[in-house]
């Protein structure tokens, strides 16, 4: 095996130059990791030089250098924000205590098992968007995608470093099985729901970036509490590169909305049909595909009442959002918190425990923020002039997982029969002919400055380049 030189090929701030048993890990992990990369990552782009964003340091100033590069030597890197000296854990029964920098015997299976969980999203993302280049709308689009594609590939090594440096042997298995997973397998799939739709078209992927990678901001932003530091330092910085992957999403869909109000008005028509002849996605369409990702994505906050999320909290390992801004006694016991229920056949407001609710908690702080980028995509609409309005369904449409998977909820929030629901299903879900449509208009726009025709441009460049910059160039 080739000797590695560490701080060339694996930017990092961990003196990985000086842990021996780290490096002899990761150097039989990363050629795994390649393996892997070439196998599931983004297909026919190996010998691409594509305007990556590389990070190579935490600091403000420095930390992004962008180059064409070839994405299999991008230098995935391993980083933790600075430490902050005499840190204490901010809530649960560990609150004032000094943080931990090693993991806690008791608390380690239930650490692992956040981590893993962590990870698993993470290699699964990038395998839901291995086909999508073959249809970029556009050079800028196809670099944004294999962006946030390197960086999902270095939030698996952020991950991959807690196991290996933490967690000893289960950790390296724990590691490995990271790569062996596959999302959407019948025998091996990814750990969470979400993690196994498919992402088949350039609205999905948006969709996803905007409300997938959101749930990605809350669960990093609930881990940059952690007790145990190494996590919370990690999670920190994965959080920068997050908000580029939502920006992505919501950018995305928004130059979608925009490109079809501007055909609205050219043909003064809102019918479905003369809209999509004339190349353009309809906002019913919009509408039943944020439906899908919405209720997939609300999904992965867990169960309304949870034991595990009890225990994460008042262990220390896993806090709220924005835990420090809040004036409760950061402990919890004997709070309640209003969860919804069904009840004979309808869905009614009970208080639980807060503790219990936490998975809860974290999904109505999403909820939250989602709907105020939704009202953002509305305004693109209203400035068109346009009296349509896009929603996000009811809390209970659609869900797999918790209290509310039990029943049939329409987008409006009724419970609803079976028969009511499939009659329905195609008017608020994403069809099949609707996703048809959709790969119909799908088809790689590789000049530079050229867009496909159901997408706006967008409003700048990456980096201050011009729109019409070589952002990739085929090899
Ligand atoms: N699908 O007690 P519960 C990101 C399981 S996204 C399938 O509620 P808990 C990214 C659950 O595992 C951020 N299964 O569970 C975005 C449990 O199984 P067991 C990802 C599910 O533990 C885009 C059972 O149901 N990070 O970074 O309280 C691109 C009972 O549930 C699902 C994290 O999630 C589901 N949706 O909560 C790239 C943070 N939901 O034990 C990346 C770490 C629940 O009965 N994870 N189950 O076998 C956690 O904090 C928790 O594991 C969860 C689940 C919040 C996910
Ligand atoms: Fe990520
Ligand atoms: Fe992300």
């Amino acid at each position: 095996m080739a000797t590695i030189d560490y701080t060339q090929q694996i930017p990092n701030n961990v003196n990985l130059a000086d842990d021996r048993v780290l490096q002899r890990a990761l150097s039989a992990w990363q050629p795994n990791f390649l393996e892997w990369w070439r196998e599931m990552g983004p297909e026919g782009s190996t010998l691409h030089d594509v305007y990556l964003r590389t990070a190579v340091s935490v600091d403000p100033a420095g930390w992004a250098t962008f180059d064409h590069v070839k994405m299999p030597d991008y230098r995935w890197g391993i980083f933790l924000n600075p430490a902050q000296a005499d840190r204490t854990i901010g809530f649960g029964d560990h609150a004032g205590e000094a943080a931990w920098q090693d993991v806690p015997g008791e608390h380690r299976a239930n650490l692992r098992r956040i981590i893993v969980t962590q990870g698993d999203t993470e290699p699964a993302s990038i395998e839901q968007q291995r086909h999508l280049g073959n249809t970029a709308p556009s050079l800028y689009d196809l670099r944004n995608l294999f962006q946030i594609n390197v960086e999902e590939g270095r939030h698996l090594w952020a991950m991959v470093y807690l196991l290996h440096r933490y967690f000893g042997r289960d950790g390296r298995e724990e590691a490995d099985a990271l790569l062996e997973r596959r999302s959407g397998d019948q025998d091996n799939p990814r750990i969470l729901g979400a993690f196994n739709e498919r992402t088949p078209d350039w609205l999905a992927f948006f969709m996803f970036t905007y409300f997938t990678d959101r749930d990605g901001k809350f669960q990093l932003n609930a881990l940059t509490e952690s007790g145990f530091d190494p996590l919370a330092r990690t999670t920190k910085f994965m959080l920068t590169e997050e908000a580029h992957h939502m920006f992505v999403g919501e950018s995305g869909v928004s130059r979608v909305i925009q490109r079809t109000c501007d055909v609205m008005n050219q043909l003064g028509t809102d019918d479905a049909r003369t809209l999509r002849n004339a190349g353009v996605i309809d906002l019913g369409t919009i509408q039943r595909y944020l439906n899908f990702h919405y209720s997939v994505t609300i999904d992965l906050f867990g169960a309304d009442q949870s034991s595990n999320a009890a225990t994460f909290y008042s262990a220390g390992l896993k806090g709220r959002y924005e835990e420090g801004k809040r004036t409760d006694d950061h402990r919890l016991r004997g709070d309640t918190y209003r969860v919804l229920e069904v009840q004979d056949g309808r869905l009614v407001e009970k208080d639980v425990p807060l503790l219990n609710a936490l998975n809860e908690v974290l999904r109505d702080d999403f909820i939250k923020d989602s709907i105020a980028g939704v009202e953002r995509w509305n305004k693109v609409i209203a400035k068109a002039g346009l009296p349509m309005r896009l929603t996000v369904p009811h809390k209970g449409f659609n869900r797999q997982i918790g209290a509310l998977s039990g029943v049939r909820v329409s987008p409006t929030g009724e419970v609803v029969s079976e028969a009511h629901w499939q009659a329905h299903q195609d008017q608020w879900l994403a069809s099949d002919a609707d996703r048809a449509f959709v790969a119909s208009l799908m088809g790689r726009v590789s000049a530079p400055g050229q867009f496909a025709h159901w997408i706006a441009p967008p409003a700048v460049g990456i980096n201050r380049q011009p729109i019409d910059f070589e952002y990739v160039r085929f090899n």
